[in-house]
């Protein structure tokens, strides 16, 4: 991507935190480029600024596996260097953005606190520290040990927000699991088989969001009465070849699919899956597309299953099941995020099943409250984007 050698910030009597806030929201938007890419990785943009204050080198992270954010947009300088666009010693005492503090270790790449000592950088100003154990706060000791001025907490919320999947995962080793409901004003999720209720735009954001997560749970149950393909589509794939197709995790507890091997899940041609059944069940032939989870007399284990997927490098779950697998979930208390999707409809129905189901919560004060980040509409469908206060 073409690069701004020489754009400078809006105005050059900017005070030094309004730089920081202007080039920390430039790394935001930078980190946002590794969406559906990066996991299990963090998103994480940088952007170097030089001793005159003109914007000389961007990066983001990508790929788990490649260049960190830092090294991205050094080696961008360096081909400005190398081309002539730039000094040799633009990076003299430059000043570094990026939106989460850099790492000193060796993971699958060298650590970045290295690369930003040897090319000479003055300043580090990062928006959130690390929560991975082997970076929290080494990181920033690292620089300052090597004379680097280091400023951490700009932007913080909006940086710890960008990145709530991977400082998750990292703290409870648990992925980030997000809700997805769609249901009508009387909180139904429609007759079986039924066309889309909501918009196309409601459909679209919910194939994107299902691109960006690294596995898309769901029920044998869900599987017999809807044979879902759990695919991304929606023309994402045509647009860029490279989306990925999440892992589809089946809960199948007493291994119900073996009946059924032509159902859509179990084509793997397009999506890996793994089947999930309980301990204790008879499967002819298990390998790696099998998990075994404790079987607690009532369903599953689910927080047995989160850790068990988070082992497998899954750090965040997109959840697309009936009310059954809702109830549960919330009643394990393991959903971090609701999407609720509601067109204007009414089925004023008894019998077609209601949105969440099972859960014993007999008075108000066992209710799940929820913290409304945002409510938009994508076309006739209202949508809601929460996150759960559990009852104590
Ligand atoms: C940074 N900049 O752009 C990212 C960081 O296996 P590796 O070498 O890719 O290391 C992964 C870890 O590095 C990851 O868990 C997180 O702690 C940090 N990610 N750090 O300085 C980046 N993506
Ligand atoms: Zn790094």
């Amino acid at each position: 991507m073409p690069v701004q050698w020489h754009a400078s910030i809006p105005s050059a009597e900017l005070a030094s935190e309004d730089c920081d806030v202007f080039w920390m929201r430039r790394c935001l938007q930078l980190a946002q480029r590794g969406l559906g890419g990066a996991s299990p990785n963090p998103l994480v943009g940088c952007v170097i600024v030089n001793k005159a204050g003109k914007l000389i080198g961007e990066g983001f992270h990508a790929k788990a596996g490649e260049a960190h954010a830092e090294v991205d947009a050094l080696r961008q300088v360096c081909e400005a260097q190398e081309l002539g666009y730039l000094g040799a010693d633009d990076l003299k005492g430059a000043t570094v953005y990026v939106n989460l503090e850099p790492c000193c270790h060796t993971g699958k790449t060298g650590p970045c606190t290295d690369a930003l000592k040897e090319a000479g950088i003055g300043t580090v100003v990062c928006g959130t520290l690390d929560p991975n154990p082997l970076v929290s706060g080494q990181g920033r000791d690292a620089l300052q040990r090597a004379q680097i001025s280091v400023r951490v907490g700009v932007l913080e919320e909006e940086c710890a927000e960008l990145n709530c999947v991977f400082f998750h995962a990292m703290t409870t080793r648990k992925p980030y699991v997000t809700l997805k409901l769609a249901a009508t004003l009387d909180g139904r999720l429609g007759p079986r088989q039924s066309a889309w209720m909501t918009s196309d735009m409601a459909r679209q954001e919910v194939h994107q969001l299902r691109s960006y997560s690294d596995a898309i749970l769901t029920t044998a149950n869900t599987v017999f009465s809807d044979n879902p393909r759990l695919t991304v589509r929606e023309g994402l794939v045509g647009k860029n070849p490279n989306v990925r197709q999440p892992l589809r995790v089946v809960l199948d507890r007493h291994n119900r699919l073996e009946a059924m091997p032509h159902c859509h899940v179990l084509d793997t041609a397009e999506a890996p899956t793994l089947r999930v059944v309980g301990s204790g069940v008879m499967v002819s032939h298990i390998d790696d597309a099998f998990l075994v989870v404790a079987d607690t007399g009532t369903g599953l284990d689910l927080t047995q299953l989160m850790t068990g997927l988070c082992e497998r490098g899954v750090t965040s779950v997109w959840v697309e099941a009936g009310g059954t697998l809702a109830g549960s979930l919330l009643d394990a208390q393991l959903v971090n995020r609701l999407k609720l999707y509601t067109p204007p409809l009414i089925l004023g129905d008894t019998s077609t099943p209601p949105m969440i189901s099972g859960r014993l919560c007999g008075n108000l004060s066992q209710a799940i409250g929820w913290n409304v980040l945002n409510r938009y509409t994508l076309e006739n469908t209202s949508v809601l984007d929460a996150t759960p206060i559990y009852p104590a």
